[in-house]
């Protein structure tokens, strides 16, 4: 390993100059909106403000499922929120997340709005909503919890370390690829030693604890972010690998997938979802042809 010695830290860090890389035009040492931006609100009890992040992604997957099992309350209108474009930093959406990340719910069907932030907390409020997607014995909801806050306490490795200094990082350095990726092969060998002989995180029953996983590490094993399958060896994860395919060919995660997508296919682009119907009608490529 070569050793990075052209930089001393000075007593105090001063925020003079972006970092460079992609996001940094969007890295702000300080909280709070830069200003004033009214968020559109849409005729279903469920405003969604996000993008198709894999953080993003949990929510609509979570929400399109529920409404394949039939519970209508779950009905919503997603708006696209450009995080690139600094739209989490407007004043609505601070209102609704101090911490200015996507994504952010507001439910409207309460006395006054809910506000829901954390795509962690969005699946549990959900969850317990509508009585879904989470085990009702308390044994086997403790479970399901502690695998839900797993993917809270560790993605930030694997997007936050390894995806940002193996991708997007301006210069690839050695040493902080080799500690994030020692950490993902890490969390990878955990879950492909726990779903051995498991169809799904919590035994047979698909949960939001799947629903919370498998847009981070369903996603690096079937290489749709980073593009690191191979550097990770991801065909060796082979329990992640046959629980991440089987979650990909589920109708509702594959609109989810869709929805506040403003990248990739223009057919797998929904901006803006208000309506089941729009999956058929409003995908970008019927929008705006090239
Ligand atoms: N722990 C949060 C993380 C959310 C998060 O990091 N969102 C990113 C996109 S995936 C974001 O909004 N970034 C904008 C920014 O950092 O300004 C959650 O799970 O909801």
């Amino acid at each position: 390993m070569t050793e990075d010695t052209t930089y001393t830290p000075p007593d105090v860090w001063k925020w003079e100059s972006e970092s460079g890389g992609n996001w940094a035009s969007i890295n702000r040492p300080i909280a709070g909106a830069t200003h004033e931006k009214e968020l559109p609100v849409g005729k279903h009890p469920l405003q969604l403000y996000s993008l198709a992040t894999p953080n993003g992604v949990k929510v609509t997957i979570m929400l399109e499922e529920l409404l394949a099992l039939g519970h209508s309350g779950a009905e919503y209108d997603a708006y696209l929120i450009k995080i690139g474009d600094g739209d989490q930093f407007g004043s609505d959406f601070v209102s609704i997340n101090p911490n200015s990340k996507i994504p952010a719910l507001l439910d409207h069907s309460t006395d006054s709005p809910t506000r829901v932030f954390e795509s962690g907390a969005i699946l549990l409020y959900l969850a317990e909503k509508f009585s879904a997607l989470l085990p009702t014995d308390h044994a086997a909801r403790t479970e399901c919890l502690s695998w839900l806050f797993w993917q809270m306490g560790s993605a930030p490795y694997l997007g936050g370390g390894f995806g940002h200094f193996y991708k997007y990082a301006p210069v690839k350095i050695e040493y902080c690829i080799d500690r994030f990726t020692m950490e993902t092969k890490r969390q990878l060998d955990v879950l492909d030693k726990h779903l051995e002989g498991k169809k799904y995180m919590c035994g047979d029953d698909y949960t939001i604890a799947d629903i919370a996983i498998w847009p981070w590490y369903g996603a690096v094993v079937l290489n749709t972010v980073y593009e690191a399958a191979e550097f990770l060896e991801a065909d060796g994860y082979s329990n992640v690998m046959r629980w991440a395919k089987s979650i990909d060919s589920r109708p509702a995660v594959k609109r989810g997938r869709m929805v506040n997508r403003s990248f990739g296919p223009l057919d797998e682009q929904l901006h803006e979802r208000h309506s089941s119907t729009d999956f058929d009608t409003r995908t970008e490529d019927k929008l705006n042809p090239v």
